[in-house]
């Protein structure tokens, strides 16, 4: 069988405080759904036996109206094409009460073959000549091992399997969201002809037939060197190619040595670079400015700055200063700190004993994260 692979779509992700002037949207959450249509058609185009969707559909519990409208347009799209959609929950669309009614529980009421699971626990569904293993977003770490443990594979079909966290051998790559859990090696089993898998949003191969998409946007400075896109497979032969798919590109304007510039070169040679790109109004940019002191940063002007910065989708400053009350720029604009990282990087320098370090980071970015989620949407 053939199947695009895709995952982490998360429809509603805005940002950057820049409106669509047709809609009155957010840009970004705007260029989301539009690239995301976008890319159903070219995987439409792709004519598979079916699409697996990995998880984070929606980048929140309670969907944007527009993020729902988004995956009822893709669904009249599969629909009319007669190809199924199989998908699970991510961590990003975990309620996390009982009254809370997830979002997926909508997708039964399109007419779109839609197999979807959401409810914490072991599903299988069969496709054509595949057995899809479905292990969504479980509430705790060992819920993911019992889940993998049901299941049977079936001898005479394919077995796919479909989940969503990070791969151990990504470690390093661990804490960077919420609700995050860990896929251990073993559950990258060769008794599968192919594992789809979601959460980490670059495209990567983590074992001979597991395979992580990636997401189709950038959706933070994190993911600024990620391959992105989709994955077109043949559960047969376990051959895998690389499918590009349309998203906001994410560009690293480079490093600017500021050390014996004026400020107002600094702005210039910004807006050179700037000046020779493609579509610098739809690009989301970042820039490191070195060896800039906290004098000279405050010395660049604000208003020639400011013209800069909107001749972008976003700019993202970063310095390599070691002086900590530098925040010159990202002070005034708190939408650009990533605060999260900010946060364990404090940590990671205070020196804490063995599992306290990992512990505060924890308990620390998760609280981030839930003050930010709940920032956003009261914005
Ligand atoms: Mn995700």
């Amino acid at each position: 069988m053939k199947i695009v692979h895709i995952a982490d779509t998360h429809l509603g992700l805005a940002g950057f405080n820049r409106i669509d002037p047709d809609s009155g949207m957010n840009l970004r959450e705007r260029l989301v759904y539009d690239n995301f249509l976008e890319s159903m058609k070219i995987v439409v185009r792709q004519k598979p036996d079916a699409v697996v969707h990995a998880g984070d559909l929606f980048d929140r519990v309670k969907p944007r109206t527009h993020a729902y409208i988004a995956v009822m347009s893709a669904l009249n799209m599969l629909e009319e094409a007669e190809i199924p959609l199989i998908l699970i929950s991510g961590n990003h669309s975990m309620p996390k009460t009982r009254y809370t009614p997830s979002p997926f529980e909508v997708l039964k009421y399109h007419r779109a073959e839609v197999h979807c699971a959401y409810k914490y626990s072991y599903e299988k569904s069969e496709v054509g000549d595949t057995t899809f293993h479905l292990i969504p977003n479980m509430l705790n770490a060992s819920q993911y091992r019992d889940a993998f443990n049901e299941i049977e594979i079936s001898p005479d079909t394919c077995n796919v399997m479909v989940t969503h966290g990070l791969a151990t051998t990504l470690r390093d790559y661990r804490l960077r969201t919420v609700a995050e859990h860990e896929i251990d090696s073993t559950m990258l089993s060769e008794d599968f002809n192919y594992i789809a898998l979601g959460h980490f949003h670059g495209q990567k191969q983590v074992s001979e037939n597991a395979w992580y998409s990636g997401s189709i946007e950038y959706c933070s400075y994190n993911e600024i060197n990620d391959t992105k896109g989709g994955l077109v497979v043949d559960t047969e032969s376990g051959e895998v190619v690389p499918l590009k798919l349309p998203n906001t590109p994410m560009a690293n304007l480079g490093k600017i040595d500021c050390g014996t510039i004026t400020p107002s070169e600094i702005t210039e040679k910004i807006a050179s670079i700037i000046d020779r790109m493609e579509d610098p109004a739809g690009t989301i940019c970042q820039v490191r400015l070195e060896n800039i002191l906290r004098e000279k940063m405050r010395n660049i002007n604000r208003e020639e700055m400011t013209a800069i910065k909107d001749l972008v989708l976003n700019l993202r400053i970063t310095t390599d200063t070691i002086d900590p009350v530098n925040r010159g720029f990202e002070a005034e604009d708190p939408s650009s700190v990533d605060y999260v990282d900010e946060f364990r990087k404090f940590v990671r320098i205070q020196g804490l004993e063995g599992g306290l370090e990992e512990k505060v980071i924890k308990t620390g970015t998760g609280i981030f994260k839930t003050v930010l989620e709940k920032h956003r949407e009261a914005e």
